[in-house]
């Protein structure tokens, strides 16, 4: 009894130390999210942008919400170009096609941080929880690089 109690405990140890810890890429059995990222941004500014690629390793998926402690109000959202002016516009999921990738990047597709419950300061990270139709919940932290990162 004794040495089966040790033998889980080691178990318990095991898995706590090899909890991944959350990181800018991740993989799962179907995604694979690379280069992510957000940008710099003064409380005054109110929000922050989130950029990153999402590949698809087999089905369609799609990017439906995504939650940070960052902000109160996370949207997904894109750029459309409205008589020559450059606006943003949500949308209700980005999607992933099978076999292929979904870019969010500057000027396109991002995660928006609305409602910042603090500043987005350079060299700091934001923790996103990516919440897909197919895969499911993804965690991510996104490393803030400067304002006018482009990648
Ligand atoms: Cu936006």
């Amino acid at each position: 009894m004794k040495r089966r109690s040790a033998f889980f405990g080691a178990i318990a140890m095991t898995v706590l130390m090899t909890l991944p810890a959350a990181a800018q890429e991740a993989v799962t059995d179907t995604l694979e999210i690379s280069g992510g990222f957000t940008r710099a941004s003064p409380m005054v500014a109110g929000a922050g942008a989130g950029f990153m690629t999402i590949r698809s390793k087999g089905p369609a998926d799609r990017l439906v919400a995504f939650r940070s402690s960052a902000c109160n109000t996370p949207e997904l959202h894109t750029h459309i170009n409205e008589n020559g002016m450059m606006r943003m516009r949500q949308v209700e999921a980005i999607d992933i096609p099978a076999g292929g990738e979904a870019v969010l990047k500057p000027g396109s597709l991002h995660l928006m941080f609305i409602d910042l419950v603090e500043p987005m300061q350079e060299g700091t990270n934001v923790d996103v929880t990516l919440v897909f139709e197919q895969a499911g919940e993804v965690e991510l932290s996104l490393p803030v690089k400067g304002a006018g990162a482009m990648n």
